[in-house]
């Protein structure tokens, strides 16, 4: 990877940029996983590089889910593994759900190589390798194992495009997405949109796990019965929209 210096001003995001690069060397992520990055990069400046209010309240309601779930699961694609796999890990081991690799560009080596860099950064087993079970779908994505995504009551599924997200929301699993796009497919079927950088609101949610697991239970299910999903993608929209007026008027324009 090129050393990125800590002083640049977009160290975080050129960073970023590096580790989807090197998983594509690795054999980790797909070449579209760099054209993915890419129109998330294009979203994330147009937020301002942060978490906002409303993706901070959809994190919550988020780690809330996936607190109370039966059998809470996290799918990993290829842009996740390369971004994010120690963040991955430690919010699974807090919330104690399971992790599934599950890719649209399927094949056999990228999911082993995934599972390797989960291993190496802490998970003890990773599901994937063997789908015994098919969701109505025409494309790789429905390869899913029985005892994960398959029976999942709460999935996380972080960066894709929104036909599988869409699918598990109408077999009436709770489905929470991380898409920077407010606009896209996948924000606008999913139960919980968090609309935020994977790294951050990854970050995010493994703090708020620790903190929320002390909570009584009736804490976690009002912050999910008070949660609306249409109110927080409005909000991410407008925070867009201010964002750039104030970007605008320091630019004087
Ligand atoms: O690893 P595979 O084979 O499963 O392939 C995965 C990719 C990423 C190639 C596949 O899911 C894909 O093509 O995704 P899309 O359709 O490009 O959608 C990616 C969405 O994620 C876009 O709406 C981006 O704005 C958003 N996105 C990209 N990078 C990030 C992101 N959102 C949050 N954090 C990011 N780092």
């Amino acid at each position: 990877m090129t050393e990125i210096p800590h002083d640049h001003p977009r160290y975080e995001s050129l960073l970023a940029r590096e580790k989807v690069a090197a998983g594509v060397k690795m054999g980790i992520t797909s070449i579209q996983g760099l054209i993915a990055q890419g129109r998330g990069e294009s979203f994330d400046y147009l937020i301002g590089e942060r978490s906002t209010e409303s993706a901070l309240e959809a994190e919550r309601a988020a780690v809330a889910a996936l607190l109370l779930a039966r059998n809470p699961v996290i799918s990993v694609n290829g842009n996740v593994a390369a971004l994010a796999p120690e963040k991955v890990v430690s919010l699974a081991d807090i919330t104690g759900a399971k992790i599934e690799v599950n890719l649209f560009h399927r094949t056999e080596t990228r999911v082993h190589l995934i599972i390797e860099q989960l291993r190496a950064h802490g998970a003890s087993e990773v599901l994937g390798k063997n789908p015994d079970a098919s969701l109505e779908l025409s494309h790789a994505r429905r390869l899913v194992e029985s005892k994960g995504i398959y029976t999942a009551d709460v999935v996380l599924v972080p960066l894709e495009d929104g036909d599988r997200c869409e699918k598990l929301v109408e077999m009436g699993k709770t489905v929470i997405t991380i898409d920077l796009n407010p606009l896209s497919r996948t924000s606008r079927t999913s139960t919980i949109s968090i609309v935020d950088n994977l790294t951050r609101a990854l970050g995010n949610m493994a703090k708020f796990a620790g903190e929320m697991k002390q909570e009584r239970k009736e804490e976690l299910v009002k912050l999910i019965t008070t949660y609306d999903n249409k109110k927080v993608l409005s909000e991410a929209i407008s925070e867009i929209q201010e964002h750039l007026k104030i970007i605008t008027a320091e630019m004087g324009y």
